[in-house]
């Protein structure tokens, strides 16, 4: 049997989403900014069965790399997709396995026994704005001996892409680095998310522990600024040196260029190469680098919320890269699941399929 050609792993969650009539409300009361990500304190702990009593609240699946591991699977043939995780045996985890089958997704999860239960995040919206408050439970149980279990082997072995979020490095940076390193060591091509900017600021050692082994690295601009201040840039380095910089970084596989995106919401999306005439196989980038990517516009009224969008997007772009797209194409398609995501409520797309 063929197994999938690409392979996410990240934290798998349940999104609780509060809509932009009542989202302000708990913006105050938990003290929470409006876009952001963080992971819950202990003052914040409340906030999920207050919401669920109190608000009006939407169930969505969740979790940044399951959601780009979605955005994949629309692109790509059937089955073309797994993810990685760790979950409890709830209904929280049986309502992601829905998800993810209903559009061709192989969970691979790891399940914890009870009483671990899955992981949610309180997504908050306010305008266009989404903050993003997560409680982890099981999914920070995930260890690297899942790599080990033959069903996971077997996809690692068969894998020719793999995905990790920036998140992860919360919790596994082991199981990151295991799972990076042996993709690489096999030609493999691993891209990495940096998912929020608290991951540089408070992760920046797990970070540069796994740079060096990312071909691929996806964040937008506020992770990218973040980045470039724990680093020690200059303060105010325009964004595109950032992304130079970040491409030119140490890498264990010096053959292999490194391609650095970032994403700027509704503005210009910006990629960089160390090397852009030899970039990773069909990602060259010869006219310019690094280059500038304008956003087709989307009107106001047509965006539900964005959550998930910046997900949708590293999905697009990886499922157009594995069907052997070139870069300006793979950027194209990440922006049309980017905007598509943001018709919607939560991280999802549109079915039947669009052609995209
Ligand atoms: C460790 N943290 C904070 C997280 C997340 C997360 N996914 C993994 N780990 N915090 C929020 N998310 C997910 O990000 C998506 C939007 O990009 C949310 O579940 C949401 O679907």
């Amino acid at each position: 049997m063929s197994t999938p050609l690409v392979l996410c792993m990240g934290n798998p969650l349940l999104d609780i989403q509060v809509d932009s009539s009542e989202g302000p409300k708990y913006l105050e009361k938990y003290d929470l900014k409006s876009n952001d990500a963080i992971l819950a304190e202990e003052k914040h702990m409340p906030i999920y069965d207050d919401i669920v009593k109190n608000a009006k609240v939407d169930y969505v699946a969740g979790g940044a790399g399951q959601n780009t591991a979605r955005g994949a699977a629309y692109v790509l043939p059937e089955k073309s997709v797994a993810y990685i995780g760790s979950v409890g045996d709830d209904d929280l985890m049986k309502t992601l396995r829905a998800a993810n089958e209903a559009e061709s997704v192989i969970s691979a999860y790891q399940v914890q026994p009870a009483p671990a239960r899955t992981g949610a995040c309180a997504v908050i919206l306010s305008g266009h704005d989404r903050s993003l408050c997560t409680t982890l439970r099981a999914a920070e149980l995930f260890t690297a001996s899942h790599l080990a279990q033959p069903e996971v082997a077997n996809i690692i072995a068969g894998a020719k892409y793999f995905y990790i979020e920036g998140y992860f490095l919360t919790h596994g940076v082991e199981s990151c680095l295991e799972l990076a390193k042996t993709a690489s060591s096999r030609g493999k091509t691993v891209v990495l998310n940096l998912s929020a900017p608290f991951i540089p600021q408070f992760f920046k050692v797990q970070l540069e522990e796994l740079l060096p082994h990312v071909d691929i690295l996806i964040g937008n601009e506020s992770e990218a600024a973040a980045y470039a201040e724990a680093a020690g840039m200059e303060k105010d380095t325009p964004l595109a040196q950032v992304a130079t910089n970040l491409a030119a970084a140490s890498k264990s596989n010096a053959s292999r260029p490194r391609l650095v995106i970032v994403t700027q919401g509704a503005s210009s999306t910006l990629v960089a190469s160390s090397s852009p005439s030899v970039s990773p196989s069909n990602l060259k980038l010869e006219d310019e680098n690094p280059k500038t990517y304008p956003v087709p516009k989307l009107a106001a009224d047509k965006i539900v919320d964005t959550n998930g969008a910046g997900d949708m997007f590293a999905g697009g772009f990886l499922g157009a890269l594995a069907l052997g797209k070139d870069l300006d194409e793979c950027i194209e398609v990440g922006h049309k699941l980017g905007q598509m995501c943001c018709g919607q409520i939560g991280p999802k797309l549109v079915f039947p399929k669009e052609k995209v």
